[in-house]
């Protein structure tokens, strides 16, 4: 079977709660942010576990955007790759793939449990801490098993979790290099700030394959810190990453840079000019808000969808807009049923 979308990420359980700020004060997290959990918040899975409200929801930052991305595409247009164990966790997650039709080649890990993430719901942020687990032990040769390289081969469009730098860089290099000889789109979300602040090294090792980069104000952000230039103007962070190395002459760098409640920013850099455009997301009343949890994993998701159905940048941007419009309505990276389409 060919798939048209190919991604890779960490493929967690999310354990949603909804929890106070002095709780997030209590381990030191900020409302709105996404970190590797270090020994001092082991704790918190428990207690999340064992609390009468807690959700286990199919997450995994781009598991959720292919998720969305199949939600909205034809049958069988999208395979995710990522590495789970052998446990309920993972029987949940395949439950929640098969509910939208997701293809996923998993990599099992026997003995190691799969990877989990405590979503702290603080009014409409949300603080992700996570234990890889099983997600931390993804291998490129994972990709270059036979049966698996014929899905990459067949691929149209990549999509990668720049979560996946903490995990396997060599893997999205590989996966960079094949979309570069081939003139294939490669899509890189930066996933959280702190995958610019830390994996500095094997992001700028990544970049110079990929097309669009997508990312948050916040993330935006904490990639100008990083580099040593100025934060404070979104434009020119964008025009910064948008003027980049870059491996694949053949296509133009995209970067989208979305920014919670206001407007889109999009800056495109071909032939030595910069196209930069604004798109205003659709309208939500505050109250209709379920939670925001996968919200940017959705955009992303209509976003590549609109790409893989060779929609021009504005519907893209506004298939994007859509889907994460229903997915902030669902609990967590979740997306409306009956369907609906766009
Ligand atoms: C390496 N880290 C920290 C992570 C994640 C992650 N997905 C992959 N790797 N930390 C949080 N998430 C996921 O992000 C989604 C919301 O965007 C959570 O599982 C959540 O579903």
């Amino acid at each position: 079977m060919a798939f048209d979308l190919v991604c890779l990420g960490n493929p967690l359980l999310d354990l949603q709660v909804n929890v106070d700020k002095a709780y997030l004060d209590n381990y030191g997290l900020k409302e709105n942010d996404a970190i590797l959990a270090e020994e001092k918040h082991m704790p918190i899975f428990d207690e999340a576990l064992a609390r009468p409200d807690v959700r286990l929801i199919a997450g995994g930052a781009a598991q959720n955007t292919a998720r969305g991305a199949q939600y909205i595409l034809p049958a069988n247009s999208v395979l995710y790759f990522g590495s789970v164990g052998k446990d309920k966790y993972a029987d949940k997650l395949i439950e929640a793939n098969k509910s939208v039709g997701l293809a996923t080649a998993y990599m099992v890990q026997d003995e190691i449990a799969t990877g989990k993430c405590a979503a702290l719901i603080n009014g409409t942020n949300r603080s992700l801490v996570t234990d890889l687990g099983a997600a931390n032990h993804f291998k490129p040769s994972h990709l270059e098993k036979p049966e698996n390289w014929e899905h990459v081969k067949n691929a149209k469009i990549f999509y990668v979790g720049g979560f996946h730098l903490t995990v396997s860089p060599d893997a999205i290099e590989l996966l960079g290099k094949h979309a570069a000889e081939e003139n294939k789109p490669f899509v890189l979300n930066f996933s959280a700030p702190f995958i610019p602040q830390f994996f500095k090294e094997p992001l700028e090792r990544v970049l110079p394959y990929v097309d669009y980069v997508i990312c948050n104000e916040s993330e935006a952000a904490a990639f100008a810190e990083a580099n040593g230039f100025d934060a404070s103007d979104l434009v020119s962070v964008a025009k910064t990453v948008a003027k980049s190395a870059k491996v694949n002459g053949k296509r133009p760098r995209t970067v989208v840079f979305t920014q919670g409640t206001d407007p889109t920013l999009v800056v495109v850099y071909e032939n030595g000019d910069f196209a930069v455009r604004e798109y205003p997301v659709h309208a939500l009343e505050a109250s209709k808000v379920t939670d925001t949890n996968g919200a940017g994993d959705a955009f992303a998701a209509g976003f590549v969808a609109g790409l893989v159905r060779n929609k021009d940048l504005a519907t893209s941007v506004d298939m994007g807009h859509w889907l994460a419009k229903l997915s902030i309505q669902e609990i967590g990276p979740s997306f409306p049923f009956p369907k609906q389409t766009y």
